[in-house]
């Protein structure tokens, strides 16, 4: 059993490493200078051209890029490369209506989809495996990703997209499914579904790869035990390409970088300064060679903290935690990325006012995401029926926004606490 997909590439020496990570980074940012007028005027702003960018060592340098520079340059002002070349998009639901669309070319696929297989082969993947892959299919990345980095390995593949548990179940048990790909809380759900029905002694399950949302050590040791599995996390953004931009080993101590297409930098959030190897900060990639949306510097806004310790798995890839929050409002719920400003968005176009509170908690290893809404004056009714009405308008228009379901409770006008301060918009109780 080979337990590397690129053994020369995810064993190579640091050095090696440094070596392909300066030669790509030069082609960079000839290629981006070139292509992308957007960035090339924020670097002519800074004052740098590509000659300025010798190596790794100058990648400070360059100015960094934020989901703002996303939303200005939507949809098209960030492309690499002629529209013609590009054969995919996936996207997240972004703030104010706006998305997060990120285009592929066909290399840039194959890229992504071996990323994703190494992924799988971490955790012992095969040819023999089946592989259930209850991420969503379609624009979310999950579901495409870990599907492509599945064939790539030979798995013999479910697409299962996420939902319709009563279908995942008899698929996981009638084909023996070996290795999960979800979100961590649908695994848990699925675990729960599993030992209700009685199906425990049924399913063939060996291992998980479970990521796009928090999940803290207590509730990999839950998911562990209750599927009688090894449960290993994987870290991507779509920005990036998507899953597979890190993945845990076998030794379950932090997720490797693929580094041979991405260079990870730790930043202080206030003020950009790079921050030495096992310091606490915001995570920025470097895409180095992607084609079609070739990302430099981008901040993800998630915390963690970088080592390059040996590793008992042989892979000489850089480590990063499990992010450990966010340097910016977005919340993570069942997996799909929630800004409050998107929620605020829906309420004034219903005619409501910005008072309300996101309440978050995690109840059996599932998020719960309820919204309470003040009614104002003149919305203000004691009918229940009208009341309860108005809820269901709400909850439609929110998952229209989100994509996902939310509780929406009516208050009565003022009832919300106001904050001298800031307002406290989001009640987070999960304890991750
Ligand atoms: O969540 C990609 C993905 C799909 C990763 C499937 C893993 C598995 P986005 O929807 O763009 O992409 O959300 C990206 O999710 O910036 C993190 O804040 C968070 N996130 C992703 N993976 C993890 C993880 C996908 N393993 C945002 N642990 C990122 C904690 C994660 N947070």
């Amino acid at each position: 059993m080979g337990k590397y997909y690129q053994p020369e590439i995810e064993t190579a020496s640091v050095e090696q490493i440094k070596s392909w990570q300066n030669e790509k980074l030069v082609k960079q940012i000839k290629h981006v200078w070139d292509n992308v007028p957007y960035y090339r005027n924020k670097m002519e702003e800074k004052g740098i051209t590509p000659d300025d960018i010798k190596s790794i060592d100058d990648l400070h340098k360059l100015p960094f890029l934020t989901k703002d520079d996303l939303r200005e340059a939507y949809p098209y002002g960030l492309l690499g490369t002629d529209l013609k070349n590009c054969v995919r998009i996936q996207s997240t639901s972004g703030t104010t209506g706006k998305r997060v669309v990120a285009f592929y070319t066909q290399e840039d696929v194959e890229i992504w989809e071996e990323c994703c297989a190494r992924a799988i082969m971490a955790v012992g993947g095969t040819n023999e495996d089946v592989c259930q892959v209850a991420y969503g299919y379609g624009l979310f990345t999950g579901g495409p990703g870990l599907n492509g980095g599945s064939h790539k390995v030979g798995c013999l593949t479910l697409p299962m997209s996420s939902g319709n548990t009563e279908r995942q179940l008899q698929f996981m048990t009638d084909l023996g499914a070996t290795i999960l790909c979800c979100t961590p809380s649908y695994a848990a759900y699925l675990a729960e579904s599993i030992h209700e029905r009685g199906l425990r002694d049924q399913i063939k399950l060996r291992a998980g790869i479970f990521g796009a949302e928090a999940w803290s050590e207590n509730m990999r040791r839950d998911i562990e035990k209750s599927l009688g599995i090894k449960a290993y996390d994987i870290y991507g953004l779509t920005e990036i390409s998507g899953p597979g931009v890190s993945f845990e080993c076998e030794a379950q101590t932090g997720m490797h970088i693929n580094e041979d297409h991405f260079i990870a930098e730790i930043i202080d959030p206030d003020t950009g300064e790079v921050l030495p190897e096992g310091s606490k900060g915001e995570l920025v990639f470097t895409c180095i060679d992607k084609e079609a949306f070739p990302l430099l510097r981008y901040r993800t806004r998630d915390i963690c903290v970088l080592t390059r310790n040996k590793c008992s798995c042989g892979r000489t890839f850089i480590k990063m935690t499990k992010p450990m929050g966010r340097s910016d409002d977005m919340l993570i719920i069942r997996g799909v990325n929630v800004f409050p400003s998107q929620i605020e968005t829906v309420l004034l176009q219903q005619g409501y006012q910005a008072n309300y509170q996101i309440v978050v908690d995690r109840v059996n290893n599932t998020d719960t995401f309820e919204v309470l809404v003040e009614m104002t004056p003149d919305l203000f009714s004691d009918n229940l029926g009208k009341i309860t009405e108005m809820e269901k308008e709400l909850v439609l228009a929110l998952k229209a926004m989100l994509g996902i379901q939310a509780k929406v409770k009516l208050v009565a006008p003022k009832s919300i606490a106001r904050s001298e301060g800031k307002a406290v918009r989001v009640i987070d109780k999960r304890k991750i």
